[in-house]
């Protein structure tokens, strides 16, 4: 595929301006990410004032142009950024989200296309795994430019537990929650690796680092969401960093692996669905996907995690 634009200006609009839309535009903006920022929402006095007020950090970050921006901003734009949705409420899955925020998809990727935006649409909205192949499907876009950003906060989650189990920056943890990103999810223990060891490497020098120990940071993980939300009602700098991540990686060309919402077309043994795996991504979208060869429980995992979304995309819109 040829690249989407040879310019070195960087556009990103952003569709959604709550909790998750205002702390990613502010870490896009405090990381330079991008040249200029339009920020769409149905409230258009938060996107204004928004706007005017990221645009004051600019002067002690980097020259970002920041605006409150129309679906018809889009025709330019090297990345549309979804996080307009209703959020997750106490008690309520990821999965019981989907009829709310379709109706909320259709009535963005509609005028976004209708703009002759030719770039890439990241979408973060929940549930992403849905949302994402919703709107790879309303678009009619190439796969590759159209991904969600799936696992990458509970990736991020993972290196935090795990970093703190050992005393060690979570950076140096090299491993993915991989799967759904929901309930189903899971960490893929066979190939984590710290300074180079295997999980089985690690847990001979660290006898504290049970098998039951394992399990109980794959389920905090899984957990971490709801335990955020139940206190402060919304989970937001996590996500939107993990997002910035992502956008850097596509606008400055990174080829850089991140665990992303692609679609599946025969990897792991799924078909026809958006699910998350470590992916090679550029300024171009997709650039591969690297099917991680998992264990026998861990295959086990990614089916039923498969199989749950297999279930709600056939009521949205398969
Ligand atoms: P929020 O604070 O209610 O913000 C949602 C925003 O969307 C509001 O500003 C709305 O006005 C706007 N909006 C609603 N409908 C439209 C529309 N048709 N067009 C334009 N804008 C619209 O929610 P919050 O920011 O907390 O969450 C946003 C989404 O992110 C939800 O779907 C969350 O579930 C999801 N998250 C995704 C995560 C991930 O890892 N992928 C993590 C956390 C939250």
């Amino acid at each position: 595929m040829s690249s989407i634009t040879d310019k070195n200006h960087t556009k990103v609009i952003l569709v959604g301006d709550g909790a998750v839309g205002s702390s990613f535009a502010y870490a896009m903006t405090l990381q330079g990410v991008a040249n200029e920022i339009g920020i769409v929402d149905v409230v258009k006095d938060k996107t204004r004032g928004d706007a005017l007020d990221l645009a004051d950090a600019t002067p002690v970050t980097y020259p970002t142009h920041i605006y409150s921006a129309e679906y018809s901003d889009a025709k330019d734009a090297d990345l549309v950024v979804i996080t307009a949705g209703a959020p997750q409420k106490p008690g309520e899955t990821r999965l019981d989200l989907v009829n709310k925020n379709l109706n909320i998809l259709k009535s963005i990727v509609n005028p976004i296309v209708e703009s002759g935006f030719n770039g890439i649409f990241l979408v973060v909205a929940n549930p992403v795994d849905i949302l994402t192949y919703g709107t790879w499907k309303l678009s009619g876009f190439p796969k590759e430019r159209v991904i969600g950003s799936g696992t990458s906060l509970d990736t991020s989650r993972l290196q935090k537990f795990v970093g703190q189990e050992l005393d060690l920056d979570p950076r140096s943890v090299h491993g993915y929650m991989l799967g759904e990103h929901g309930d189903s999810e899971f960490a893929a223990w066979s190939h984590l690796t710290v300074g180079g060891l295997t999980m089985a490497e690690l847990q001979k020098i660290h006898p504290e680092l049970t098998d039951e120990k394992l399990q109980e940071i794959n389920d905090t993980v899984v957990n971490a969401a709801y335990e955020i939300i139940n206190t402060k009602g919304a989970t937001y700098y996590g996500v939107a960093t993990a997002a910035a991540r992502i956008c850097k990686a596509i606008l400055k060309d990174e080829n850089a692996i991140l665990p992303l919402s692609v679609y599946m077309d025969g990897q792991y043994g799924v078909n026809d669905l958006y699910i998350s795996s470590p992916t090679v991504v550029n300024r171009n979208g997709v650039r591969q996907i690297l099917e991680v060869p998992l264990n026998d429980d861990e295959k086990a995992k990614m089916a039923n995690s498969a199989a749950q979304l297999e279930k709600v995309a056939r009521d949205g819109f398969k």
